[in-house]
Parts: C-alpha cells; structure tokens; sequence
C-alpha cells in the first residue's frame, strides 16, 4: 500500500487533446502545422477537450485521483509566442483550474509541451537565444496569471527527446550542431523558469520533466558497457545533471568534443545555471533502450533516431538493439516494468529528490464494442506490472510521491494519430472520421478506480 498522501493522477497534454487549434485567438505550433501537412488526425478538433473540459475534469474525478496533468499551450496564451497575451485564453484556463478544484483536482501543469510557436520556428527556434527570452516571459505570463491556482509546475516537456527523436515529428529539423546548440538553450530557459517560479511564487513547486529510462549493455563486452554509459549520459543524465546540479556531464562534454560540437555559452549562464535548482523531478517512463558498441558504420545518418525504439544510433558511440529478455506492445515500444523499478533507484542515487511520474502508459489499438465497453486487459497487465515496480522502489527507500499515467482519455498520438489509444477513457472518433467524440469509461478505468481506493496494487 502506497502513503496515504500519494499523489494518484493521470496525464495529458494540450495540442494532443484540445483540438480548437483555430479558435479563440490560437494561433499555430509547430505540433499544428506538423499534424496538419502530415494530414495525422484533424488536428483542429482532436479529442475536443477545450470544449469538454468540465465533461472530462468531471469524469475523471470519479477515478477519485488528487492532481491532473495538463498542459499549457503557448499560441493560445501568447499567440505570437512573443508580444501580446490573449485575454479570453487567460480566462478560459482559469476556469480549467477552478473546476478541477471544484472536484479536489490539484493541477500540475507542463508549461511547454512540444508545442513551440511556428512563429519562433520561423525565426530558428531553439537554435536561437532570443527563443530562450521568450519563453522567460512566458513563463512569468503564466506565473503572474494562474500563479494562485497552480502550486505544481513542470518546466519543458521531454527535452532531452526533443534531442533525439526524429525532429520531423517535433516540427523541425536542426543540423547535428543546432539540435545541441538548441538542447542547451532548453536547459539554459528551464533554469530561467526555476529563478523566476521561486522569485515570484514561493510557496509554488517547478521541477523539470523529461524521459528517462536507463540504457542496457547488449552485453558483457567492454565496449557495450561504454556504448550503455555514453548512451545513458546523453539520453539521461545530460538534461538531469544539468537541472539539478548545474553540471555539464562530462561523458556527454567528451561525446560533444568528439562529434564536433561546439557549444555557445554566454558568460552569464554560469551563475543562473548553478544558482537555481528544482524542487522535484517529474519523469515519463514506457520503455528500455539496450544498445551496444556500433560495429560497422551504418548507412544513415549520425544522430536520427527514435528514443522509443531501437532505432538510435551515433557512430563510434552507440546503436540500438532488440532485447532479447523483453517483450513489445503492438507499435514495437518494448515493455519492461523492472526497467522503470531500476530507473527510479539509479535517479534517486544521483539526485535524492521527489520523483512524480508523470507519464507511464500503454499505446495500443482499443476497441469499442456495440454497448459501448472498451475490454483493455492488456492497458491493466501493463499499468499493474509498472505500479508494482513503483512500489517496489518506495520500499527500496525510493521517495516516489505521485503516478500520473498517460493518459487520462484518448488523445492524439506523437507517433501514430489516433489509432494508437492510451486513455483510461475511450474518445468516439477515428483518424479521419470524428463521429460524436462521446467518452467511454475502459476496463481500465474501473481498475484504476479500486487500485486507489485501495492505495495501491497486489504484490
Ligand atoms: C511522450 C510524450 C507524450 C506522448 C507519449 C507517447 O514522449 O510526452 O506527448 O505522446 O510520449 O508517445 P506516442 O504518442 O508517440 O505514442
């Protein structure tokens, strides 16, 4: 059984679920323009969450959690990304936030979810400083405005994949130099939202969130032992050593020197870098990543890669591999719950602070049956093998304080559209086909329901 002060949630994100991509003063992200050319989903709608939100809040506190995960997304707030703030967007989250505290909701909210203005796109992004100030004085908007509602803040949204993904699917694509150029502009923005969070709200809490899972040898040979270190000091331990004790990990410095970059630094990032710190972490875990020492070159590109997948690659550094002891869900993620139990022990051995995970979470083709049931055993085998692992960690003296699984209803997958479904509630739509976007309660929302009534799994 888990404390009675375990923080029981579940997780979504704004461009994903909201859909009104081109109302009430919006205006495009590159997650818009993305879905859009790639004609994913209509993006416009979604799982229309910005019309339904108090259908959905409503539903969603019969699972009887204490906190939701949304996300903010910033062309509606500040639809330029820099400039003017947009009233009616103020107006309509405030409501977002009174109704989830109408039902003991506590929002913990992403400020930034993958979702950048196309208009700073369109200047460079993340390659550019000026992408760093903008999102400073977003985030004084969104602390100034909803700083008395919202006590939990999650910086940037996965950073550290917005590295190693393949950026088309995050809107952009940067030169090998401009992705670590725009990693540590990321890292060098999230530092700004801890000084002014901590200056402006003191009683409110920020941490970072990005992925993490830690890297498997493919073997006992000594250079798989080095391609698992330098994979886990990129992926993993780059962003989080940088967070949280305002170091440039020096695996990852080496792996900059030998790939040829070199950083931009301005002088006076050295004192905001080491002078302000998160007050938790919050980590999204699916998967493992097992990798081994790159024999040959490969016949692509350095650096493309999919975090999820085996597919990473950095020549001279690392490549992925299929493991061989894991099973995979039906879109090739391979599922490893011990994964997440080790991960969690190995985070809390280099930081010792608070850990919320705030995505875990199942992708998979659901269906709907004639009287409207979702049958997901599969979602509860995967969802009760990782609480499990959870609790194992808090025995092992892990300090996790909260589980916010993704997600709390369907919603429009990165990768795949919708026909890749993760919500403990099913949305009546298709990929092309919107029907009545009415919500269906799956198998697995009932499960969640008794598993927080009861604090926590079977053994
Ligand atoms: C995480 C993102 C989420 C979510 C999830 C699943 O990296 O934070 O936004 O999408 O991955 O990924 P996908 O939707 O591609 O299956």
């Amino acid at each position: 059984m888990l404390a009675k002060d375990f923080c029981w949630g579940a997780s979504l994100s704004a461009h994903q679920t909201e859909g009104a991509a081109t109302e009430d003063g919006k205006s495009p992200s590159v997650q818009d323009c993305r879905v859009r050319d790639d004609q994913i989903a209509d993006f416009t709608v979604a799982s229309d969450h910005y019309h339904r939100y108090r259908e959905d809040i409503k539903l969603l506190a019969g699972l009887g959690i204490k906190a939701l995960r949304i996300s903010l997304p910033w062309t509606r707030i500040i639809p330029a990304g820099v400039g003017a703030t947009n009233p009616s967007a103020i107006a309509h989250y405030r409501d977002v936030f009174a109704t989830m505290h109408a039902y003991k909701i506590e929002p913990m909210v992403t400020m930034y979810h993958f979702d950048l203005p196309q208009n700073l796109q369109d200047q460079g992004g993340w390659t550019q400083r000026q992408t760093v100030d903008a999102y400073a004085r977003y985030a004084r908007v969104l602390f100034e405005n909803f700083g008395d509602q919202v006590k939990y803040w999650l910086t940037i949204n996965e950073p550290n994949i917005m590295l190693l993904a393949d950026q088309k699917i995050l809107g952009f694509t940067y030169t090998h130099q401009e992705r670590y150029q725009a990693f540590y502009h990321l890292m060098i923005a999230e530092k700004k939202a801890f000084a002014l969070c901590h200056q402006l709200l003191p009683q409110a809490q920020i941490g970072p969130v990005p992925n993490i899972s830690y890297v498997y040898p493919g073997s006992a040979a000594p250079q798989d032992i080095r391609a698992a270190e330098y994979f886990n000091a990129v992926r993993n331990w780059a962003y989080l050593d940088f967070s949280v004790q305002g170091r440039l990990n020096p695996l990852f410095q080496n792996y900059l020197r030998q790939t040829g970059i070199d950083l931009q630094i301005l002088p006076e990032d050295q004192e905001l870098v080491t002078t302000n710190f998160p007050d938790f972490l919050g980590i999204n875990y699916y998967t493992s990543v097992t990798v081994e020492y790159p024999k040959q070159d490969q016949d692509r590109l350095s650096g493309v890669s999919d975090q999820q997948s085996e597919d990473v690659y950095e020549k001279g550094f690392y490549k992925g591999l299929t493991n061989p002891y894991l099973q995979k869900n039906d879109f090739n993620w391979t599922i490893d719950p011990l994964g997440l139990q080790t991960t969690l022990e190995v985070i809390n051995d280099r930081y010792q602070l608070p850990i919320y995970i705030t995505e875990n979470g199942l992708g998979a083709y659901d269906e709907l049956t004639a009287d409207h049931q979702v049958h997901d055993p599969y979602r509860i085998d995967y969802l009760k093998q990782h609480l499990q692992s959870i609790q194992q960690a808090v025995a092992s003296g892990v300090p996790v304080k909260g589980y916010l699984p993704w997600s709390a209803l369907d919603l429009v997958s990165v990768h795949e559209g919708m026909r890749k479904r993760y919500g403990l509630i099913y949305v009546d739509r298709t990929e092309q086909d919107l029907k009545d976007l009415a919500r269906y309660p799956k198998d697995s929302y009932y499960w969640y329901q008794q598993v927080i009534a009861k604090r926590g799994v079977d053994e």
